[in-house]
């Protein structure tokens, strides 16, 4: 920027200062009510002010070094809030409000794991707080809360110099995994900037580009996907709550379609919602041709879903060629691999068999038996300056060219590690494979495979189910469950152990009332089954329904196989109960 050759403070907080510094140009526009209705638009200069509020704040009370919780909603408020802890030289622990049940378990398994000294949140959620304090143990030392709003931000700031360094760590994310069981994952600046730089060494530079987002910023994806990207490449963002476009995925298209949007994102279940929750008239009104880049990511990216997107908006100009399916995770800060801008979409047919026994084979052109072909999407290249090793999770030998294995991930997008967990740190974050190829690489976890240099992703290692010597990706499984029957909605596949060995289990929710599944339950458990077996040649040894929300889901939408199978295994995977007696729940 013009006569500022360095900024005066580091990484992501320096850039903002120097952008600050400049002209004033949008950085954020908020849209209130999830439309084009009510718009917030906040320059480079005004986050960095409204960050300077917090950070004075924060100083004040000698907060440098410390941990401070982020509990706003999404919106402008928590990107101040993020920039003004960076600039009080403390470490951000991105989460949401305290609201509802299941946020306030999440939310206190985080205070506890993270022992801030403040939590950051709205002052309407001011009278609620004695409440949550007396839920925390008597063993955590009560933090401090600041309240934030409009006013708050209008006022003067206490009188406090502030400092011109930032430290580390920059900040604690907790992956969305379980409640129980919280890993805070230490990221240091540099980790936050290697992110942007690895990214945009994928999407290139492109003068007009406009993002728009409705990701959670408490999440890997939204936070340094989105706000940390736009902030870094220095252009404007569009931000809507998750609540706004779960409401209704118009929003985010039409939102697309009014701001000119170039670039955005989403997880697939994303293109789904859209597919299916956008009716004919509002079809009409959109316009995808200005989208040059939509990152995929962060769940399976199915070729059914990315095909009934192109149907359905390929007319509204959308063309596939700017999809970009996408693979990373918060223990690499976020970004491991996508596909290069501009390239078109691949995806490969693998004879389903061999790859269940770990074997990468071409489909052939034979069509044979409909199950026997797997549809993969190639999640692309790596990214620049990292390197993918896939390994055999047993042998921890690399595997040869045409295997399945475990991936494992090196680079400066690696984080430091897990929050005071010195063992798990050590075995997921430091790994060496049994030949000892001299570095240190990521466990991820994730099974797949390199072919020609690109990344394809097929499963978990902890989920995978073992039936008679072959490997099932339960993923599989729950695509054909979710398509057998239409009252189905999410499910889970895992096995337990039987007595001829472990044995396939389906826990499924069911759209309607315990009434109608009474009625029409027989037929709904024969579809499932008949799919499953067809399809996987496995027969569910038992097939669960519940309600619609019984299956245990992360904060970002992924289902909890484990702790799925641990509620079935324990009796307390909700059922639709009523017809439990009548009805078989479960069928061998
Ligand atoms: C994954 C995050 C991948 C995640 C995203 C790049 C505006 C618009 C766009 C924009 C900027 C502004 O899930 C993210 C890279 C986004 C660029 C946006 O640019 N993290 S996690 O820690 O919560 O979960 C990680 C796990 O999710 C699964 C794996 O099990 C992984 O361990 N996962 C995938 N599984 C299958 N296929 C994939 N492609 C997966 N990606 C993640």
């Amino acid at each position: 920027m013009a006569g500022r050759a360095h900024p005066a403070l580091p990484g992501l907080p320096g850039i903002l200062q120097e952008r600050a510094a400049g002209p004033r140009r949008l950085a954020f526009r908020f849209l209130v009510d999830g439309t084009s209705d009510e718009a917030v638009d906040w320059t480079y200069h005004d986050v960095y002010e409204h960050a300077g509020r917090i950070a004075a704040d924060l100083l004040d009370r000698e907060l440098t070094g410390r941990r401070v919780v982020l509990a706003l909603d999404p919106g402008l408020h928590y990107v101040a809030a993020l920039f003004g802890i960076f600039r009080a030289g403390a470490t951000a622990v991105p989460s949401f409000p305290p609201t509802g049940k299941r946020a306030v378990a999440r939310f206190a398994s985080i205070v506890v794991d993270s022992a801030p000294d403040v939590i950051i949140a709205d002052r309407r959620l001011e009278g609620r707080v004695a409440q949550f304090a007396a839920e925390l143990p008597a063993t955590v030392r009560a933090p401090e809360w600041l309240f934030v709003d409009d006013a708050y931000f209008l006022g003067t700031a206490p009188g406090r110099e502030i400092p011109d360094a930032v430290s580390d760590p920059a900040l604690l994310q907790y992956t969305s995994g379980s409640t129980g069981d919280p890993k805070g994952i230490v990221l240091t600046h540099e980790n936050l900037v290697s992110n942007c730089r690895a990214l945009e060494h994928n999407m290139g530079y492109e003068a007009d580009r406009v993002g728009c987002t409705w990701l959670p910023p408490y999440h890997d994806m939204g936070l340094m996907g989105t706000i940390m990207l736009a902030v870094h490449g220095g252009w404007p963002l569009v931000l809507m709550s998750p609540a706004h476009f779960v409401q209704q995925p118009y929003r985010w298209l039409k939102a697309i379609t009014d701001h000119k949007v170039t670039i955005s994102v989403g997880p697939n279940f994303a293109f789904d919602m859209c597919t299916s929750g956008i009716t004919d008239e509002e079809l009409e009104t959109l316009d995808l041709s200005t989208l040059r880049q939509v990152f995929c990511g962060s769940e399976p990216v199915s070729r059914v879903t990315l095909d009934k997107f192109r149907e359905r908006f390929g007319p509204r100009g959308y063309d596939e060629t700017s999809l970009i399916p996408c693979y990373g995770l918060a223990e690499a800060t976020l970004y491991v691999s996508g596909k290069p801008t501009g390239t078109p979409l691949r995806t490969e047919r693998f004879d389903r068999e061999a790859l269940e026994n770990g074997i990468v084979r071409p489909a052939g052109d034979a069509t044979g038996e409909p199950g026997q072909v797997a549809h993969i999407v190639s999640c692309g290249t790596v990214a620049d300056g990292h390197d993918v090793t896939v390994v055999d999770p047993e042998t921890l030998l690399p595997v040869p060219a045409g295997r399945v294995g475990e991936i494992w991930v090196s680079g400066p997008n690696v984080a430091q590690g897990y929050l005071g967990r010195p063992d798990l740190t050590a075995a997921t974050f430091t790994a060496r494979t049994a030949g000892d190829d001299g570095r240190t690489h990521l466990r991820t976890g994730d099974l797949g495979f390199l072919l020609d240099g690109e990344l394809f992703v097929t499963g978990r290692l902890k989920d995978l189910v073992v039936i008679a010597g072959r490997n099932l990706y339960p993923q599989d499984i729950e695509l054909t469950v979710r398509q057998a029957h239409e009252q189905v909605r999410g499910c889970a596949a895992f096995s337990v152990p039987g007595e001829g060995g472990e044995q396939l289990v389906v826990a499924a929710e069911y759209r309607g009332t315990a009434r109608r599944l009474a009625a029409e339950g027989a037929a709904v458990l024969e579809a499932v089954i008949a799919a499953v077996t067809a399809e996987h040649g496995v027969r569910p040894a038992a097939v669960h329904f519940g309600p619609v929300g019984a299956i245990p889901m992360t904060t970002s939408g992924k289902v909890r196989r484990d702790a799925t199978r641990k509620a079935y295994l324990q009796g307390t995977l909700r059922t639709l109960s009523p017809v439990a007696d009548d009805t078989p729940q479960a069928v061998r």
